[in-house]
């Protein structure tokens, strides 16, 4: 696989010369600074091209083109948002970037409670804990329909919780939930919670799935047509938050979509540690369901716990090798997708991973890596992760 890094551009603490000594192959990035529905033109591209470049990287994934609000729920904008999508994917291949992740999670992209829980070791990691999220779903955010979203069980721990927290503890848990994560489509604060909440009253997840399904019979055949590869990352936790739906939290949900939209260009971004916080999930299996249509690869993991609710556990990031997926095994299957698709002639043979995710360790530590994407935590990962390609006879 090719050994990739998620970089978040010019402010990114972790400057790209410095990557080459952590082993990195090939850049992971996007145009943070531009709104999903608007045009990501040449001229823009080529600037990050062209800074990649001079740093001996090629642009190899753009993670991610965001997909707007508006094509989620087929407001009126979404006909203009699909037209500005498809010119951005024109110009992207123009330009000679083939492979281009998205999500489609109503809108809180990836969720944690907790950016720095401190780890036995003396470094930290991020978590997720139902009764944090409770404690600001119920009373910061307020939304009506959350007590009957939770057991009852939850609900009172959450109110305990909630009474004995100071003011600093609930702005930051607020600000974990809807501001804090690096990469997320935008930054919300609590009314445009509220106002986005409401455009989703009639969204069923049968609605949601076939909204992605429409979204994706317009995209899915121009990525085909410019040679590009389209790959939908999952949802992360995958369980729905806030009454919203999530449908692409499984295997199956995967190939029901894949199905629905059969050409290569629509794809997988297999992320073992979103699907992996739930117990049912198999990532071998995974790779050899859809092993064909995986384009990208964000391998990290996780250690699940229960909580008080049955259908969301708690969980935290784990190293790499450690963690309730089989990594070992999904990796493994992963090269040998590769060794099928090279015997096969395929040109695009190659998996461009990442590392996902880190642990912050040493010197990571204090407050200033991005949450999320500290440089040592990574560094442990890739060279983890890089020793077990290595034992299945080629580290490509
Ligand atoms: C978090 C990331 C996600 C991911 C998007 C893809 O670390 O994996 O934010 O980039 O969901 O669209």
């Amino acid at each position: 696989m090719k050994q990739c890094w998620r970089w978040f551009g010019p402010d990114d603490p972790i400057s790209l010369p410095e990557l080459h000594q952590v082993g990195v192959e090939g850049i992971v990035t996007a145009l943070h600074g531009l709104q999903p529905g608007e045009i990501w033109n040449k001229s823009v591209i080529l600037e990050r091209q062209e800074s990649l470049r001079a740093n001996g990287f090629e642009w190899d994934v753009v993670e991610s083109l965001p997909v707007s609000e508006a094509i989620k729920t087929q407001r009126p904008e979404a006909k203009s948002h699909i037209e500005a999508y498809k010119a951005s994917l024109q110009n992207l291949a123009e330009l000679g970037i083939e492979t281009v992740c998205y999500n489609f999670m109503p809108i809180l992209d990836w969720t944690r409670t907790e950016l720095r829980a401190q780890q036995f070791h003396g470094g930290a990691a991020m978590s997720f804990d139902l009764v944090d999220f409770a404690v600001f779903d119920l009373f910061i955010l307020k939304r009506s329909s959350a007590p009957s979203d939770y057991p009852s069980a939850v609900c009172h721990e959450a109110e305990k919780r909630f009474s004995e927290m100071s003011d600093t503890a609930k702005t930051t848990l607020q600000h974990n939930i809807i501001a804090g994560l690096p990469g997320a489509n935008d930054a919300w604060d609590i009314e445009d919670v509220h106002g986005l909440l409401a455009t989703y009253k009639d969204i069923t997840a049968e609605r949601l799935r076939s909204n992605l399904i429409d979204f994706l019979a317009e995209v899915a055949p121009v990525a085909q047509s410019l040679g590009m590869r389209l790959c939908c990352h999952p949802d992360d936790p995958p369980f729905s938050l806030l009454g919203l739906p999530r449908i692409m939290s499984s295997t199956d949900d995967y190939a029901a979509v894949l199905d629905a939209v059969d050409l290569d260009a629509n794809g997988a971004t297999l992320c073992t540690g979103s699907l992996g916080v739930n117990s049912g999930f198999d990532g071998p299996e995974f790779v050899r369901r859809l092993g064909p249509r995986i384009h990208f690869a964000h391998l990290r993991n996780t250690t699940s716990s229960s909580s008080l609710d049955p259908n969301r556990p708690n969980f935290f990031e784990a190293p790499h090798l450690g963690g309730d997926t089989d990594m070992v095994g999904t990796v493994q299957a992963l090269m040998a997708e590769q060794a099928q698709r090279k015997a096969s002639g395929r040109k695009d043979w190659q998996i461009p991973m990442r590392p996902d995710h880190g642990q912050e360790l040493l010197h990571d530590c204090g407050g200033h890596s991005t949450p999320g994407y500290p440089l040592l935590g990574r560094m442990r990962g890739l060279a983890e992760l890089r020793g077990v390609m290595a034992t299945c006879g080629n580290s490509n």
